[in-house]
């Protein structure tokens, strides 16, 4: 089965953004150990996560690494990995009634050394677009309303400011771009792409859907969901599952509810420790990044921690003893 390699924005939806800050990624069907990966064919790699083969399935693996600015920093935060790895896995069990995934396990067939970060994964055929739902206005969305009043082909009222609630959730979709930024197109255009109109609005659907479900819960933890990427794709019995990590703080964008001001950009969750420290240090956020020094990572895991604790309302320690 084909995957393609592609580099995976930490930042979906700052499409239009200058290019070259991915890592290169990795070459189909090489034996490479990767970390501390038990030897596996690797597939694929994005900026921040590894995908390899397990007998008929996949195993995805979520590393350290973070990156601000699109640059990937050399210092890894402790148990970010198994952070959105356990998130992702929450949403999963969320949302399943809404639509089927591809978790098959976080225990079985994953490798001790990974487990905690890695989830056994069916395999899809994934469709080739990025399904992107903004409940808020920021990022290129805001960008992109303030040069022509829509976003992804959709008209939206006037006089929206950064960071302003939506009338409604919307549906930007975007092309996977092969290298540099994904690209947001409209509807129709992401039609043509997915080759079936009828799959393309099953897309736009569930993803508005997801996110409805998520947001809502998030809500209800103190937690704004301003917008967040699927993936999808068919099972070898033609079943539309969603893929990839789900509602994760590197596939979405989650503000604290207490702070929310509209009319200026929202500080990242679990990003604005390091990017705060990162400006202060006059770094140009071209690569290479920094090193990120010992307070700033502590902080920055803590915030991922509390981040799971907040929206989960479990204790971080349950996910890694139900991984053990
Ligand atoms: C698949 N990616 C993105 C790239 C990653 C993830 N269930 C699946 N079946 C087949 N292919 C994929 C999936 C999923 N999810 C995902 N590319 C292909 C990707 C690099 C690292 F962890």
């Amino acid at each position: 089965m084909w995957v393609s390699i592609r580099n995976t924005a930490a930042d979906p939806f700052d499409a239009g953004k200058p290019a070259g800050a991915d890592e290169a990624a990795g070459s189909v069907g090489s034996l490479r150990r990767v970390s501390t990966v038990a030897t596996l064919p690797h597939i694929a790699s994005g900026k921040v996560r590894d995908l390899y083969e397990l007998d008929d399935r996949l195993l995805m693996v979520a590393s350290d690494r973070i990156s601000t600015y699109d640059v990937v920093h050399p210092t890894p935060i402790p148990d970010k990995g198994k952070v959105l790895t356990g998130l992702s896995v929450f949403w999963f069990a969320l949302t399943e009634k809404i639509v089927a995934n591809h978790l098959l396990s976080s225990k079985a067939g994953v490798p001790a050394e990974v487990r905690g970060r890695a989830l056994a994964v069916r395999r899809l055929d994934m469709l080739p677009v990025e399904c992107v739902v903004r409940g808020y206005l920021t990022g290129s969305g805001w960008k992109d309303y303030q040069a022509t009043g829509a976003v992804a082909g959709i008209s939206l009222p006037e006089g929206l400011r950064d960071s302003e609630r939506l009338p409604e959730p919307i549906f930007t979709p975007s092309t996977k771009a092969d290298v540099g930024h994904d690209e947001t197109i409209d509807f129709d255009r992401a039609a043509e792409i997915v080759g079936d109109r009828a799959v393309m609005e099953r897309l736009r659907d569930l993803s508005i859907a997801l996110y409805a479900r998520a947001a809502d819960h998030a809500a209800s933890r103190g937690v704004i969901l301003a917008d967040t990427k699927f993936e999808f794709g068919h099972d070898a019995d033609g079943v539309l599952r969603v893929g990839d990590e789900v509602l994760t703080p590197d596939s979405s964008r989650f503000w604290p509810a207490d702070t929310y001001e509209v009319g200026r950009p929202q500080p990242s969750f679990d990003k604005q420790y390091v990017r705060d420290w990162a400006s202060n240090t006059g770094w140009d956020k071209k690569p290479p990044a920094p090193e990120i020094p010992g307070d700033v990572v502590a902080g920055t895991r803590e915030r991922y921690v509390e981040a799971y604790e907040k929206i989960t309302g479990e204790s971080f320690d349950i996910w890694l003893a139900s991984v053990a």
